[in-house]
């Protein structure tokens, strides 16, 4: 006997239905908070975080690697530590929302049926890289600035793909949200105030909690770069007055393996490369040029920063001096044999900064050799990581 194709198709549904058990039957999510008015709110509040903290974390990454058409200024001096601090503070912000979003619409990844045509697997498929992307983003980042690296991978690059990865399905879940984001901020105007249900969390009270968890734990770490905010950061890593001559350190002599050669009498800075008289500079002689003093932050990619003042020779007079060409770029080389962050480049602008120093004293001292003895680089608007420290060699371009 042949069905009839209603009947196969209704028999199969009932199979399927027979499939709902647990997270899967009707009625398991009873919190009111699981709407979609909840999960559109925190959505617009995650697409700001978001947007800010790949706008900031995209010029992070131009600057320590810059494409040919991009030229990062000198100035404003401290662009970098307020991107920065923003990037940070921003991924730091994100956590809750992220939390609280995922709490929101995690019912929604029972629904049933589970696919409703081509576009709707589309949609829940890009659930996956978004997030996935989201989670190890903010989990990498958060152990970044905890200088805790448990992963085999690199830091950077890693960090660079996945936001690409996310921000990609993030603009194909806006897009496919729309609608009902737009619905659901429409109808909410409408709708008798959930917040005078009685019993339960209301959404206006969930949607409080949120936005105190965030403003808690960005008081709690944006201390370390904003100074005065400095007794509140019980959660940030760092503490910006905590280290030798009153600012932390990132990467001591003794790791970067250069204690020996930074105290060597026969220590010299090498000015070569593109110039028509080489120099080799012993410190007293960097000493006994004219001096400049500037007030610069470090700014560190982990989002502390420091302010200190520094005292040294301005690298475009030891470029003059050398007889190199007015918007020549130089590549500052340091002392320490290995690690990404030996060398670092200054482009045309930055090179000829006037207040773009080879530093020779911080705040009225002699650089501690934590700080980059004998001589170290510190110039306005640059990332702390491209502030080299225990400088060997100068090489223009
Ligand atoms: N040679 C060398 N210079 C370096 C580093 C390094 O690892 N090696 N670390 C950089 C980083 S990441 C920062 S934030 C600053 C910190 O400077 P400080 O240790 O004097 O505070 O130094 C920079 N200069
Ligand atoms: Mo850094």
């Amino acid at each position: 006997m042949v069905r009839e194709p209603r009947q196969t198709l209704e028999a199969l549904w009932v199979r399927l239905e027979r499939l709902r058990i647990g997270p899967l039957k009707e009625g398991t999510f009873t919190s009111r908070l699981h709407t979609e008015a909840t999960a559109a709110i925190l959505g617009l509040a995650l697409g700001v975080s978001f947007g800010i903290c790949f706008t900031t974390g995209l010029i992070s990454h131009g600057i320590q690697q810059p494409p040919s058409w991009f030229l990062w200024p000198s100035r404003p001096f401290n662009l970098y530590r307020i991107s920065q601090g923003l990037h940070v503070a921003t991924g730091i912000a994100t956590v809750p929302l992220l939390l609280a979003k995922l709490w929101t619409v995690f019912p929604r990844l029972f629904a049933w049926p589970p696919i409703e045509n081509t576009a709707h697997a589309l949609e829940r498929l890009s659930l996956l890289p978004l997030v996935g992307g989201s989670v190890f983003l903010l989990a990498s980042g958060l152990n970044n600035i905890a200088l805790w690296y448990p992963w085999r991978f690199f830091f950077p690059a890693a960090h660079y793909w996945a936001a690409w990865i996310t921000i990609g399905a993030l603009i194909v879940h806006i897009g496919a949200k729309a609608p009902v984001t737009a619905r659901a901020l429409r109808g909410r105007r409408n709708q008798a105030s959930l917040s005078e249900h009685a019993g339960g969390l209301s959404r206006r009270g969930f949607l409080t909690a949120v936005g105190a968890s965030v403003g808690v734990v960005t008081l709690a770490t944006v201390g370390q770069t904003v100074r005065p905010l400095r007794w509140l950061s019980v959660l940030g890593p760092r503490d910006p007055a905590v280290g030798p001559q009153g600012f932390p350190v990132n990467k001591t002599a003794r790791s970067a393996g250069v204690t020996k050669f930074a105290i060597e009498p026969t220590w010299r800075l090498l000015v070569e490369g593109a110039v028509t008289r080489p120099l080799a500079l012993s410190l007293d002689e960097l000493g006994s040029m004219e001096q400049r003093r500037v007030n610069l932050p470090i700014a560190c990619v982990e989002g502390w920063s420091a302010s200190a003042e520094w005292t040294g020779v301005p690298l475009r007079r030891l470029l003059e001096v050398a007889g190199a060409s007015p918007d020549a770029a130089v590549s500052a080389e340091s002392l320490q044999e290995r690690g990404l962050y030996r060398k670092s480049d200054l482009n045309r602008l930055h090179a000829h900064d006037p207040d773009t120093l080879v530093a020779l004293r911080v705040n009225g001292e002699p650089l501690h050799i934590d700080h980059g003895f004998p001589a170290r680089l510190i110039g306005p608007n640059r990332p702390g990581v491209m502030q080299t420290k225990w400088l060997s060699r100068l090489q223009v371009q």
